[in-house]
């Protein structure tokens, strides 16, 4: 008897649900020594080259050729140095104080002998917009393959793969047309009892699945290091789940070589049936490994010696430590222990009421987790048992985005040497905001700016406001200027105040929030010349949903000639000529959709793909073009990264 049943094996089809199946499989995959592998790539070193990322004196990242000397994150560049004579230190790209561009300066850094190749950590600022750029074609191959990916950070993502394992159990035909090795290797024709039954609709959703087939770990072998308690021998195919997770396995290692060969990067994969145990899994082996959790072996995954209770994303700070001393829980196997101690989440939840009651416990920070002891005890009850299932979260809503400098010595010494950095720090705004509103195809403007300081004497400064436009799309030099309102608000503040020494600053940074999410397609009518009205959908109306995209109001195809009216944009024209006009820039939209579709950076658009769109209309460019252009012509940044097409990367 399988202990499945129909519902959960169909469950898998819904992207909104599959993740609460008792069947549900979960890829998490991180990179590996992600800023020292770009640098490796980007450098053309290989992997055997003890590469390191330095940040002006600490290592950032440390390859796995470099982790075999003994260096890490901890070291000092030169005490790494001692370590291996040979080690290649590489600086990120960095802005300069006064510029709006990065580049990349390689062979310089605190480790160089000549003091005029040293990189001043008074006059640079670091730039990791290398690094995210990187990060988003990652997340495109997966996007490519998977229809639900969450990037949960720059160098990882989850991945349910519900529609992928559905559809390569009940629906996939063996080929053996070469395209991909996963399919080569599986035989899929194993499947076709249960295939028929599906096909016919002869089940019910409430009954048990089918066993799997009696030949089944003939034809099927998992991909990777599966964890087993023993860890001796591949564990067997036993029911429904492990056929998933074998089936999952194949597809990620496939999807894992496809962007090693594409990029150049290795990852490390975990497969389990939650996002916090495939997490714990890809950190398991590392490089270039995945590391297969199948639901048998979920509590001796958890117990396997490598895990606390403070290991779970979310549990590593405050929250993990109040839980440990408010428990009593011991120092080793505090999972296991929470697990056998409290046999059901209501157990857990009586015993958290008698400890808070009986020791007075009064959360310092972190209130709110301990205002609902229902929701934590209930979380940290399926936590220790690997069932604490989370949506996979597409398009997490941004609120507000920073740039930040810690200053030292005299980095910061004037208003001017603020509004020095202020370029800097809009400038890096500007890529993030494009860069978003890529992947989002919305236009972003934020409508507040706020400016931090913290003065030589370590007073906080801070003040907000408004962002003030004279174009409908966003551009820096409106940031700039509203920024440097406030900085000189800052200086007439503190002349005020005479004698408190204000400079020189020990940390600046801004922060733009309140965001407008404007309708893509009509703001490329904007740029046109057309007085388009631009929808906007300010963040309160979107307030409660988890996406940014879902505004998208249904379009009808038809126009009214007569009055020069589009019905589609809802625009007025006041003469046919305007009309056409609107017309054609409507067809060209469409394909500057199918265009941003595929290219990497839509402000990097060839000449050719320029024309192709705008006809060589010879129309102003809104600022944030030709902020980007200038960003674009800087001599550096060209050489620093030769524009390449995102196609290359994705043919198959
Ligand atoms: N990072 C950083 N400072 C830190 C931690 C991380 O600048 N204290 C950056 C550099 C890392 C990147 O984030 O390359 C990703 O962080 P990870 O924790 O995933 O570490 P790595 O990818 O470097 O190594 P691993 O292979 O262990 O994942
Ligand atoms: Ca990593
Ligand atoms: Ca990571």
């Amino acid at each position: 008897m399988s202990n499945f049943k129909w519902k959960d094996l169909l469950k898998l089809n819904s992207q909104a649900d599959a993740y609460l199946s008792p069947l549900s499989c979960i890829s998490h995959i991180d990179m590996n020594a992600f800023f020292a592998q770009v640098e490796q790539v980007r450098c053309g070193y290989s992997r055997d080259d003890p590469v390191v990322c330095v940040q002006w004196n600490s290592i950032i990242a440390v390859s796995y050729a470099a982790r075999k000397y003994g260096i890490s994150r901890m070291d000092s560049v030169t005490s790494a140095m001692e370590k291996c004579p040979n080690l290649i230190p590489i600086h990120p790209a960095v802005f300069k104080r006064g510029e709006d561009f990065w580049q990349y300066h390689d062979g310089y850094g605190s480790w160089n002998k000549d003091k005029n190749k040293q990189l001043s950590v008074e006059l640079y600022k670091v730039s990791l917009i290398p690094y995210r750029r990187e990060g988003r074609k990652i997340l495109k191959i997966f996007q490519e393959y998977c229809d639900l990916v969450e990037k949960a950070s720059v160098d990882e993502v989850f991945m349910d793969m519900g529609r992928l394992v559905f559809q390569k159990l009940l629906l996939q035909q063996n080929c053996d047309n070469g395209e991909s090795s996963d399919d080569k290797e599986i035989d899929y024709s194993i499947f076709q009892d249960i295939r028929d039954i599906f096909v016919t609709g002869r089940y019910n959703l409430d009954s048990t699945l089918p066993m799997v087939p009696d030949k089944i770990n003939e034809k099927i072998k998992f991909k990777g290091n599966i964890f087993t308690s023993s860890q001796s021998q591949q564990p067997a195919i036993e029911d429904w789940d492990d056929v998933i997770f074998a089936l999952a396995s194949h597809i990620t290692d496939h999807i894992r070589s496809h962007t090693e060969k594409y990029l150049g990067y290795t990852t490390s994969c975990g497969i389990a049936r939650t996002k916090t145990v495939a997490k714990l899994g890809s950190n398991y082996k590392k490089p270039d490994a995945q590391t297969v959790i199948l639901n048998k072996y979920m509590n001796d995954f958890l117990d396997c010696g490598s895990f606390e209770i403070t290991s779970f994303w979310t549990m590593g700070g405050f929250l993990g430590q109040s839980l440990v001393s408010l428990l009593s829980l011991p120092t080793k196997g505090s999972i296991k222990y929470i697990r056998e101690s409290w046999i059901t989440a209501q157990q857990l939840k009586e015993h958290f009421n008698a400890e808070m009651r009986q020791t007075n416990f009064i959360p310092e920070r972190n209130k709110s987790n301990f205002e609902n002891i229902d929701v934590l005890s209930k979380k940290l009850y399926e936590l220790v048992n690997g069932e604490f299932r989370e949506p996979l979260n597409p398009k997490p809503v941004v609120k507000s985005m920073m740039s930040n400098k810690n200053m030292r010595g005299k980095a910061c010494n004037s208003l001017v040497d603020i509004i020095s950095w202020l370029e800097v720090f809009c400038s890096e705004l500007t890529f993030r905001v494009e860069e978003l509103e890529q992947e989002y195809k919305k236009v972003i403007k934020p409508n507040t700016v706020t400016i931090y300081m913290k003065t030589a004497i370590g007073e906080m400064y801070r003040k907000s406001g408004p962002i003030i436009y004279r174009s409908s799309t966003f551009n820096g030099q409106a940031v700039l200027k509203a920024s440097s309102t406030l900085a000189k608000e800052f200086e007439s503040f503190y002349s005020k105040k005479k004698g408190v020494q204000v400079y020189p600053l020990v940390n600046l940074n801004i922060t733009i929030s309140n965001f407008d999410i404007l309708d893509y397609q009509k703001n490329v009518m904007d740029m046109f010349g057309n007085q388009a009205q631009v929808l906007k959908v300010s963040e309160e109306d979107n307030k409660g949903k988890s996406t940014l995209g879902l505004e998208d109001k249904s379009v009808e195809e038809t126009v009214n000639i007569e009055s020069f009216y589009c019905k589609k944009c809802d625009l007025n024209f006041d003469s046919n000529k305007n009309f056409q006009e609107h017309l054609d820039f409507d067809v060209a939209m469409k394909l500057s959709e199918t265009l941003n579709g595929v290219s990497e950076d839509s402000s990097n658009l060839s000449i050719g793909e320029r024309r192709l769109l705008f006809r060589d209309t010879p129309k102003q460019p809104t600022s944030s073009q030709s902020n980007s252009r200038r960003i674009g012509k800087s001599k550096s940044n060209k050489s620093s990264h030769p524009k390449r097409n995102i196609l290359n990367f994705f043919k198959k």
